[in-house]
């Protein structure tokens, strides 16, 4: 293939990028089809992060490129303010119809970090819509990761993402994380101890009144911050919380959603039933930047009074519910539908299991963890000099061909969901390959 390589890497910003490495050896990609990319220089990498934990249906898939390449010449661009296209509602009530009830209602946004901006802002809006305008703190949880804009790092808990950006918002407060590695290393599936992490809401509403909280938001299962399944009964817990305080519950399902965990969403892996999710990445594949917030009926039709002229809620973007983007979900869940990928889990997630338990015992391995077709391995972290570990083994992975993710010292695992038995034994070979060989 023969792929010009740019010979001035210096005008790009790379987002969460070492740039200045990175320039001195750039891993450039220049094409992906199924479970691998190709490198500019012609070398074959097994995608096992899904991109970025968001081409679930594999790569290059034609449906998608077609859906996208005739939407773009039927209708470029529709606005969303007072005006629509058809695509748009079509989109929504298919996804809708995949959520459990109450949950019949989608705002579209662009991607993660917008979806979380919004469903914070519908929270506070809807406490103030329904005559709780006291309502307005926000509880997020450590290790949380919402994205980067600032009501996602004011809720999230993750100190890097944080503490270079001033006093983010007032009025947040954060639960403990679930991590606890003494108690529930090498777990399968959800960790038995843990439920009891969740009293700690119960501290921080009698501190603040539940009168003065709008909504708790956490991820069902952290992704970014190195795949923290929840304890079992955690979920169940923090529901009834809220449920008892009069206080939104939002999942942040950005990762999960969309078939991560071998079911449709964690709401169906756990059966626990938000008042808001949070999506993206998978609701189209990665090809087209897209998310959604799910809201439920009652918040929805909180914000219907008043005037039918006037709008009810100020808030949306340029490109909510873009036509391309709606094409792009629509041919995503199609494949989605017709090769039975949100459901994988019965038959693949322990086979996956398996295999990454397999690794135990090999250097430098602390826990390994997993839920649905994600996994986790984490590694004791090189005296003073956390992080260091895990990129080499992330940079000697893309040597021998495989292109992970790692987070703090934990590699993290999340194949596109068409991933073969075949393709996760060869994965897990070069990840022991890769840890054997670790200075
Ligand atoms: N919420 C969650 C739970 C996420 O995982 C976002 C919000 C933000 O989405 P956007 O589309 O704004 O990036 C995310 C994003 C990683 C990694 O490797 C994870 C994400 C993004 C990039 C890398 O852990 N998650």
């Amino acid at each position: 293939m023969n792929v010009p390589v740019p010979n001035n890497l210096e005008a790009f910003w790379m987002p969460f990028t070492a740039n200045r490495q990175f320039k001195k050896a750039p891993r450039l990609l220049a094409s992906a089809s199924g479970m691998y990319y190709t490198t500019v220089d012609g070398r074959k990498l097994l995608d096992a992060a899904a991109g970025l934990w968001c081409v679930n249906a594999g790569h290059g898939r034609r449906e998608i490129v077609e859906a996208v390449a005739s939407q773009v010449g039927e209708l470029d661009y529709a606005p969303a303010f007072q005006m629509g296209h058809p695509k748009a509602f079509e989109l929504a009530a298919r996804l809708t119809s995949m959520m459990p009830k109450p949950l019949d209602h989608v705002f579209f946004t662009n991607s993660g970090s917008e979806s979380v901006e919004t469903a914070l802002k519908i929270a506070l809006a809807y406490q103030r819509a329904r005559g709780k305008g006291t309502k307005t703190r926000l509880i997020g949880r450590e290790r949380g990761y919402h994205g980067v804009n600032f009501g996602g790092i004011s809720v999230g808990g993750i100190p890097t993402n944080r503490k270079f950006f001033g006093s983010l918002l007032t009025g947040v407060d954060h639960m403990r994380h679930t991590h606890d590695i003494e108690r529930n290393a090498y777990s399968r599936g959800q960790p038995e101890y843990g439920a009891e992490f969740a009293e700690e809401l119960e501290r921080i509403i009698y501190l603040h009144d539940a009168s003065n909280i709008a909504a708790v938001i956490v991820e069902p299962m952290s992704g970014s911050t190195g795949v923290l399944v929840p304890p079992k009964g955690y979920l169940e817990r923090l529901r009834e919380i809220c449920t008892k305080h009069d206080i939104l519950l939002i999942f942040d399902e950005v990762i999960t959603g969309f078939g991560r965990l071998g079911t449709p969403f964690a709401v169906d892996y756990f059966g626990v039933v938000p008042d808001m999710v949070a999506t993206a990445k998978g609701i189209t594949n990665g090809v087209i930047p897209m998310g959604g917030v799910f809201c439920s009926s009652e918040i929805y039709e909180a914000f219907m009074t008043g005037p039918e002229h006037a709008i009810e809620l100020f808030h949306g973007y340029t490109y909510s519910a873009h036509p391309v983007a709606c094409a792009a979900s629509m041919a995503t869940l199609d494949i989605y539908a017709n090769e039975g990928l949100l459901n994988r889990g019965p038959e693949l997630a322990q086979y996956f299991e398996d295999a990454l338990h397999s690794l135990k015992g090999l250097p430098h391995v602390i826990d390994i963890r997993n839920i649905g077709l994600v996994g986790a391995i984490e590694l004791r972290p090189i005296e003073g000099e956390p992080t260091k570990r895990a990129f080499a083994a992330f940079l000697s992975a893309y040597e021998k061909g495989v292109m992970m993710r790692t987070t703090g010292d934990i590699i993290a695992l999340s194949p596109p969901l068409i991933v073969s038995k075949a393709e996760i034994d060869h994965l897990v070979s070069v990840i022991a390959d890769v840890l054997k060989a670790l200075p």
